[in-house]
Formats: C-alpha cells, structure tokens, sequence
C-alpha cells in the first residue's frame, strides 16, 4: 500500500502538466549533473528580508531538482564549490569581495567565479535584493540550458524600467480574450485565500525580469477602486513584493460619478481632482509600493476627458498628479479611433496624440500598440514610435493571441516582437529604432516601460497551451533586453521547457522560428489585416461588412473588388503614410520599394499586378494562403518525429492543437481564396487545389460559444 502511494505521488510530481512552466528544475541527464554537482555543494545566502528566503528557497528548489541533491546551506565557505548570494549590505562574504557593481542600478546582477575564504565559489551579486533574486534565476537557466559554470563572469541589467504583464481580467472572473480559462486571480476569495498559484506566477515572472502587473481589464470596472477590491489587490501586492512585481490598476475615467457619486469627471473640476488625490492616498496606505494606473480613455465606448471637452493630457495629468506624490505612474493608452468617425483608423491614434507630444506630465507614459490598428498577424510598426519626443512612449505588445489563432496555433511571438522593436523609424536618422525609443536611449528618455497583454489564466499550464508558455517567456525576456533574438530566446525556452536532448531543441525551435510566418501567410499575407470574424475574432470572415462601425469589418480592411484589392494609404488615398519619418514613408510609398510583407497595407493593386518576383498579385497570393497550410502540415510533421522524445502528457497536448491549427489554416485559406475569387473570377494557378467547399459553405458558418468574447 505504501509502495503504491509512494509510486503515485512520485509519478504526480513528475507529471508534465506544464504547470512547472520553464521553472521544471527536472534532473538532468546524470554526466551533466555530476560535472555541476561540484559547483554546487554550498549554498551561502541570508534570510533576513522576504526576498532573500525567495531567492534562497528557489536556488534550493531549483539545484536540488536538477543535481538531484540540494547544496548544504552554511554561513561560511568551507569547500570549493560554494554559491555565495547576495549584497555587499546583506552578505559580509559578498562585501568583503569589493566587487564593481556600479552601472547595475536597482536591479541589475552579476554572476561571476571567485575565490572566497581560498576556495572556489560562484558569487551572484547585486545592489538590491532583487537584483540578486535576478542573478539567482540566471545561474539557474545556466544549469537548465547546459551552459558551462566555470570562468563566469556575467552581468547584466534591464534596459527598460517598467516591464509590465496588462491582464485583461474581469471582476467576474472571466477574461477579455482570454483562452486559458478564467482569470488567475480569484477575486471572489481574495484577500484572505492567497492560493499558492499566485507565489508562482510571481516566481515565473521574476525569472524573467517581469516586475509590474496590471490586474483588471482596460475595459475597467470602477468597482475595482471599491474598498473591498483594493483589500484584495493589497493582498496581492503582497505576495508579489518580495519577487520585485509592483501592482498596477486599470481606471476607469468616469469613477468619480459612478464610485464616488459625483456629477462629473472633468479632470479640470476641483473636486474631481480631489477625488483622484484621495483616492490615490487611500491606494498607498494599503499598497505603499503600488505601481499606478492604466487607463482606457475616449476608446471603443470607454469615457474620458474628451467627454468634457478636455484633451487626452488633460485627462492624464490629472490621474499623475494624484498619484506623483506616491511615486506612481500613468500608463495612458493611445489605442483610440473615436474622434473622427469616416477618417482611416489606423490614423487617428497619431492624429490625436502627436499634437500633445510634450504635454504630458513627467510621471506619465504613452502606452502604444505596436502596430497602428490591432495587434494583427502583421502591421508595420505605429508612426507615433519617433514621432513624439518629448512624451515617454511605451510599447504594448499582446501575448494573448486573439488574432492568432487563439490558444491552439502553435504561434511563437518572440519574431512578432523583435521585427516590431527592430523596425527603423528613421525619426533621428538611420538606426532610430523601435528598440531605442522604447528603452528611452533616442530621446534620453529614464522613464521607459513596455506592457504585453497576458495570456494567463487558471487553466492548470496557464496559458492554453505549452507553446503559448514560450510567449510569456519572450515578452519578458524582451521587455528586459529588446535587443535579445527571438532565436536565443525560443531556444533558451526549448531547453528549459523539453530539455536539452539536440533531437528535440534544433526541430522544436525551427518550428517555432517559422510558425509566426506561418500564420500571417494563412490569415493575413502581403499586408492584409482583420479579416477575422466578427467580435470574436474566430476564423476566416473576410466578407463580413455587418457594422455597426464600418473599421470594425474585413471589408473595410481590405478593399478588395472585382479588379483589386489593399487600402490606399498613399497620397492618393487615406496618406496614412505620410505619418511616418520621410525616409520610411518614402519607402512605403512606393511600389517599387515597398516590402511585399506591407503591400496592401499601403497600396490598393489589380488583381494582375506584377509583383517584383514576376508572378501576379492574385497568383502570389494563392501560392502565400498555401504556403501557411504546406508549413503547419510540416510543422506537425516535426511535432511527430518528436514522439517518444517529449512525454506523453505534452506531446498529445501538442500534437492534437497542431491538429486543430492544420484543419484552421486550411480552412483560413480556402475561405479567403473562395471568397477573393468570387470577386475577381480569376482562376487558381496551375497545381494549387480549389477551396474545399463553395464559398457559401463558409460563409454559413457561425459560432456562439467562442472564447474570450467581447462587444469589441
Ligand atoms: C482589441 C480587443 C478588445 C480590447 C481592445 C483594447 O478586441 O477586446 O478591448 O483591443 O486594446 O484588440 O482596448
């Protein structure tokens, strides 16, 4: 009986659910393991903050899974092969090294092999608890991906100050474009139930280098500012503090009527702004190092200063002025197309911003999308990165992939968010990138920050599916380092995640190399955007022009008539264009230059237009849509070459949403080429088959229980 209980919970420890995340800490393969074990023996790290019993417990957690044997926990070094942990203030050992740790600021580490006491050690160092809790997960992601352990000598700090998860959950449980399950946080049993969940989610993040959460949706509830919600939120924080996370609120602008029962919310009426004051104070009486707001204004139905004739600064100003004397933030979003209804969307956002460049408060950034209209497959990067100075922009990124595919396409973001980062704005001349205006190096900007929209939930691996796990990893590891490659990072990941066994790294990381390529060409190729259904955003609907907004349908996205297919964004057209630095809009303006990945973003063509290849657009567009079928099939291809080398648990999971994304790819291919060809008559190019079904077929499909649903 025993042997029988033994023998299950072991197997329960081992199972890969994906709970663990990329923090398995599973044993390694025994010859690697014995070659670490002696850089292993001793553990040296104090224990007097919260911080420091982190960072002690999870190098214990994490080397003991790993090498099998936890190292002894000592205050001296007595043998080669110590760990010695902390700040020149926490860790006599550490100062008695006189170690250089200028230029590591609040949070920077190193790692790095030195003798202590006349033996070999491996001290990990930095200014703050935090930082050494950074240096910690980085000798263990050292052990986890193989790398060697003698000779270290590492350092490093976040470029970007705020790296911050958005959740879009709701005070209902439910999640805004949310596909792995119900929100994480439950509100319902907070603050007393601190659910363990909610220590790793902290731990996942602090590994790495995610240090803000932002709890509720940006189409935020004004309960969420309530004196109960605030009790819970407080609860939080707490649990998050000791792993360096900050808690953050989305606001809803109108809560001095709703909430606190006055006329207006004019941010230039004083007893509005005396509302925000207290507000703010009673926030930081129970959150002392609470983060700040976020805040969905005159966006999409939401209200905000210009309900009062006031600007979008006006609006911002007034929430940082309650919160600077705390030491608290505003994160405005400019992901706004309400003013001028008729005018291209992907426009308005710069049209109403840019005026205001030098406007804003010190303690407020501009939270921008990456792209100019939403989150799409593909996008070219926002004209308003460059074109706004004198304001602190941050980038907001989406992890969770309500335009692609959901949770089970297998899509790796880190190539979505390197060519958005990495893309020219040419603002201060060539090489004003993404990157710089983000990090704050192009204005000289300290105040710097950069937001993913989670793809977290209460779904036992948190985020839908294992691949979706490697979005999360690479938004943080990017929002620390936007300059990483999404390479390193899926395969630092792969490691992690499936270990380091080359058969399954090298294919494993191909595939996600290429799968965010994949999806744009089976959904959207050559700079289509949104043909996705409606307000669900499921599947092919590219000839939906249903309202109530016309720049909420496919058809005002695409264009597309018997004789051709983009939206003018040139001069001749909408002269979206003309946003951008001359250099780059010069580019984009011409079809002999621009990227065929931007084609009809920009340029309306015919249908026999010639690309630069030779081929006609229509004949191009055919050979993409397929392509991304050919690619997932391949992909799958990979994934079962895999059997027997992942386990069982991770390896259906896989394989059958691979299955899912194939049957989903073919179908996004054949209703859009159904759909384009009933417009141009045109026939498919020699070998490509014909959509399975008539277009009818397709356009008779409708679904009621979709995930993560909104109005939006
Ligand atoms: C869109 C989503 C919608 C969000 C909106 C936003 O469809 O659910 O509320 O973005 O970012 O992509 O505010």
């Amino acid at each position: 009986m025993w042997l029988l209980v033994a023998c299950l919970c072991a197997g329960h420890a081992r199972a890969e659910d994906g709970y663990d995340l990329w923090l398995r800490y599973r044993p390694l393969p025994a010859a690697q393991a014995d070659a670490y074990r002696g850089r292993a023996t001793q553990l040296v790290a104090g224990t007097s903050t919260a911080t420091q019993a982190a960072i002690r417990s999870e190098l214990l957690r994490g080397l003991g899974g790993l090498l099998g044997r936890a190292p002894a926990l000592s205050d001296r070094v007595t043998h080669d092969g110590a760990v010695v942990v902390g700040t020149p203030a926490s860790s006599p050992l550490v100062a008695g090294l006189h170690l250089d740790l200028r230029g590591l600021g609040r949070e920077g580490y190193l790692v790095r092999s030195a003798v202590v006491d006349g033996h070999a050690a491996t001290v990990i160092a930095g200014n703050t608890d935090v930082g050494v809790l950074y240096g910690a997960f980085r000798f263990l992601r050292l052990l986890q991906t193989a790398q060697p352990l003698d000779r270290l000598d590492l350092r490093d700090r976040p470029r970007v100050k705020l790296r911050v998860l958005d959740h879009w959950d709701n005070l209902d449980g439910s999640v805004e474009r949310g596909y792995a399950g119900a929100s994480i946080w439950d509100w319902w049993t907070l603050p007393d139930e601190l659910k363990p969940r909610y220590t790793d989610y902290a731990r996942a993040n602090a590994s790495i280098g995610i240090n803000g959460a932002v709890l509720n949706n940006v189409n935020a509830d004004p309960l969420v500012l309530g004196h109960a919600y605030l009790e819970k939120a407080a609860a939080l924080a707490g649990v998050f503090r000791p792993y360096g996370i900050r808690v953050y609120l989305s606001v809803r602008f109108s809560a001095p009527i709703e909430l606190g029962g006055l006329k207006t919310a004019d941010p230039l009426d004083p007893q509005v702004r005396r509302w925000w004051r207290e507000k703010a104070d009673e926030i930081y009486k129970r959150i002392p190092d609470f983060g700040g707001f976020l805040v969905k204004a005159n966006s999409e139905g939401q209200p905000g200063p210009q309900d009062y004739h006031r600007s979008h600064a006006d609006g911002a100003n007034m929430l940082a002025a309650a919160l600077a004397p705390h030491g608290g933030v505003v994160m405005w979003r400019a992901f706004v197309y309400a003013n001028k209804p008729g005018e291209d969307r992907t426009k308005q956002a710069w049209d109403e911003f840019k005026p205001l460049d030098g406007q804003f408060a010190a303690n407020v950034l501009l939270q921008v999308k990456n792209g100019p209209l939403d989150f799409q497959p593909r996008e070219p990067f926002n004209p308003l990165f460059g074109a706004m100075p004198k304001t602190r922009l941050m980038m907001e990124f989406q992890v969770t992939k309500e335009y692609l595919g959901f949770a089970t396409h297998l899509v790796y973001l880190g190539t979505l968010y390197r060519e958005a980062l990495s893309a020219d704005t040419m603002a201060r001349g060539p090489g004003s990138t993404v990157a710089k205006v983000v990090d704050g190096t192009l204005d000289g900007h300290a105040l710097t920050g950069i937001a993913g929209v989670a793809n977290i939930g209460a779904d036992r691996d948190w985020c839908g599916s294992v691949f979706n796990q490697a979005n999360w990893y690479a938004f943080g590891r990017l929002a620390w380092d936007p300059t990483l490659s999404a390479r390193a990072i899926a395969e630092a990941w792969t490691r992690m995640t499936f270990g380091n066994d080359a058969a399954v790294v090298r294919p494993v990381v191909d595939m996600m190399m290429g799968s965010r390529e994949a999806a744009v060409d089976y959904m959207t190729p050559l700079g289509l955007a949104h043909l996705m259904g409606h307000g669900h955003h499921y599947g092919p609907e590219p000839w939906d022009a249903s309202g109530p907004r016309a720049d909420w349908t496919p058809v005002y996205f695409h264009r597309a008539d018997h004789d051709g297919i983009g939206f003018d964004r040139t001069a001749t057209g909408s002269d979206a264009v003309a946003q951008y630095a001359p250099p780059v809009a010069r580019e984009f303006a011409d079809l002999g230059r621009i990227p065929d990945r931007y084609l009809l973003w920009f340029h309306h063509v015919p249908w026999t237009y010639r690309m630069r290849s030779g081929r006609t657009l229509w004949d191009a567009l055919v050979r993409h849509y397929t392509q991304g079928v050919d690619d997932v099939r391949r992909m799958r291809e990979t994934w079962a070459g895999l059997k027997g080398h992942v386990d069982d648990e991770r390896y259906r999971q896989v394989a059958s949403f691979l299955a899912i994304q194939q049957r989903e790819a073919q179908w996004w291919r054949d209703a859009c080429l159904a759909y384009f060809q009933s417009l141009n008559g045109l026939p498919l190019p020699a070998g490509y088959a014909p959509p399975a079904h008539p277009l009818k077929y397709y356009q008779s499909l409708s679904f009621k229980y979709v995930p993560g649903y909104s109005a939006w």
